[in-house]
């Protein structure tokens, strides 16, 4: 009775934990993993799922021998006085419960190293470079064409979008002009570290129109939350028109040649 009584207990709190984490909506990020829109998200993805399946496997196993043992060997259907047989010091089981975790882990490592060489390697056959700079608060895109924007806001504030084209290849280099961002947009690309005084690279390639969300994924100061992050992808002409854009309205691209009407 009591048992069953506590069996009821843990079901009843799991299930408020899945109620109560499902429900959950403080205006970040969501914790399910987005659709991958660029192939070094997809391979994060994938790694993802890849880990999460042997680990869900190696539990299902844990538990069932686990449980398995609990019911088969209780002392209620043994025999007064009863001692079951003794493995300790069995070198078969020793090496083979040493090995095959080893294995395991050693291939997710191997694994997890390839996808990361894959994303966060300075690529160089790239089609356009922008210089990602992250600074307290916000962060300075870089296109190398006079064009800089600059990304500050909050939750609720209007965030300016990194716009890029889509079907194009673009590099992406990380620095920090005070203390290490992270910039990180789950859809796109891994956490990339922005450090002062060394560049990191990852790059994105995205096929499809839309707009993504992210946050810097470091803490970097009080305003840390305000780091949100945008990213944009536009057809190449609406893109082209939007530089045009950005280029005739940046007082830095193209000052004014007339004289200030005001003396
Ligand atoms: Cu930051």
């Amino acid at each position: 009775m009591v048992r069953s009584a506590r069996a009821l207990l843990t079901i009843l709190g799991f299930a408020a934990l899945a109620i109560a984490l499902s429900s959950c909506d403080v205006g970040g990020l969501s914790p399910i993993f987005p659709t991958p829109v660029s192939p070094n998200g997809q391979g994060i993805y994938n790694t993802y799922i890849g880990i999460s399946v042997a680990a869900f496997i190696v539990f299902v196993g844990v538990e069932a021998a686990l449980l398995w043992v609990v019911l088969r060997y209780r002392r209620t259907v043994q025999p007064l006085g009863y001692v079951p047989p003794q493995v300790h010091g069995h070198t078969g089981l020793e090496i083979g419960w040493t090995l095959a975790p080893l294995a395991l882990v050693l291939f997710i490592a191997g694994y997890s190293f390839v996808e990361l060489q894959h994303d966060f390697q300075p690529i160089s056959n790239e089609q356009m470079l922008v210089v990602v700079s992250g600074h307290q608060f916000g962060w300075d895109y870089d296109y190398g064409n006079g064009v800089v924007v600059h990304q500050e806001g909050s939750l609720t504030a209007e965030v300016t979008p990194f716009v890029v084209p889509t079907k194009t290849l673009v590099k992406l280099q990380f620095r920090g002009t005070d203390v290490i961002h992270s910039w990180w947009v789950p859809a796109i690309s891994g956490k990339t570290d922005a450090v002062p005084g060394y560049d990191n690279f990852s790059w994105l390639k995205i096929d499809k129109t839309g707009r993504w969300r992210g946050e810097c994924a470091e803490l970097c100061g009080s305003g840390h939350a305000s780091m949100q992050i945008i990213v944009q992808a536009m057809d190449q002409s609406d893109y082209d028109a939007w530089v045009s854009k950005q280029k005739s309205t940046s007082p830095a691209v193209s000052p004014s040649a007339s004289p200030s009407p005001s003396q």
